[in-house]
């Protein structure tokens, strides 16, 4: 899953992409490059980023959406309000990546199953503006788990077909560096969910604290470490900046770790 941030704010490609040409272009190039899937996003969800109004979230994603409609991805529409969803999958998209895993806004739960688009429900305490003021659980692993349990029989309840629901233990979205490292290590608990695992470690800050690498352009290495580690422990989608490093590693680590090695 390729990353589109048409966002003046990421943390990690700030404002890189954020006019409308080089969005598409980027797009296109990720999905050159081996995406699958192109995560297109119109709201920074940085720690303290301040939350976007639904029409400048339209304005930035949908004419992006509709002209990467023959990109040779799937679109991933990245939003947590249900105008945006909605205009979004009108302009194709067809899976729903939602960080609050449909607590803003219900009702993009029966957008979803009316729909049948995909979806990834990701973990995350608290909201951007505040979530990593001092993140605490009991188990940080369990407490995940538990959440992503509660939202996947609530997304079924909604009518979404469950081989639709991917989910997410929301990488960096309210936790500690330790948080962060123990859901990877651990990270064959969350796939015992029996869903699809996405994981979003890209060029994250906790990966410039074990690095010293400030910028986040230099932490590409340490993310396709974690890609690695991430796949040997269950998960199948990653959601990265870097797609052809991440390729690559990701090509070699699966053929690896397959009995027969083709
Ligand atoms: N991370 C960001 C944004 N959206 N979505 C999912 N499912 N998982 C993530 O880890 C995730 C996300 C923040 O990163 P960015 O600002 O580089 O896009």
């Amino acid at each position: 899953m390729g990353v589109v941030n048409v966002t003046p704010d990421s943390f990690s490609d700030g404002g890189e992409w954020f006019e409308r040409d080089s969005a598409v272009a980027h797009g296109r190039d990720l999905a050159a490059q081996g995406a699958h899937i192109l995560d297109i996003g119109g709201e920074s969800t940085r720690p303290g980023a301040e939350p976007v109004p639904a029409d400048e979230e339209l304005a930035r994603v949908i004419p992006v959406i509709e002209r990467l409609a023959d990109a040779g991805a799937q679109l991933s529409i990245d939003t947590s309000k249900m105008a945006v969803a909605r205009a979004a999958v009108r302009a194709g998209a067809t899976y729903v990546n939602d960080v609050t895993a449909f607590r803003a806004d219900p009702e993009i739960a029966g957008l979803v199953a009316d729909s049948g688009c995909e979806c990834c429900l990701m973990h995350m305490l608290g909201e951007p503006r505040t979530m990593q003021q001092d993140p605490r659980y009991g188990d940080v692993v369990s407490e995940v788990k538990a959440f992503l349990e509660e939202r996947v029989a609530f997304a079924v309840g909604e009518g979404i077909a469950e081989a639709r629901i991917h989910v997410d233990p929301g990488i960096g979205f309210g936790k500690t560096l330790e948080h962060n490292l123990a859901l990877l290590r651990r990270l064959d608990e969350i796939a015992a969910i029996g869903r699809p695992v996405v994981v979003g470690t890209s060029r994250k800050s906790f990966l410039g604290r074990l690095t010293g690498r400030e910028d986040p352009h230099e932490r590409v290495a340490a993310t396709v470490a974690t890609t690695v580690l991430a796949l040997e422990r269950g998960a199948s989608v990653f959601r990265v900046h870097d797609v052809a490093e991440t390729a690559d590693a990701l090509a070699v680590a699966a053929a690896t770790l397959r009995a027969d090695g083709a």
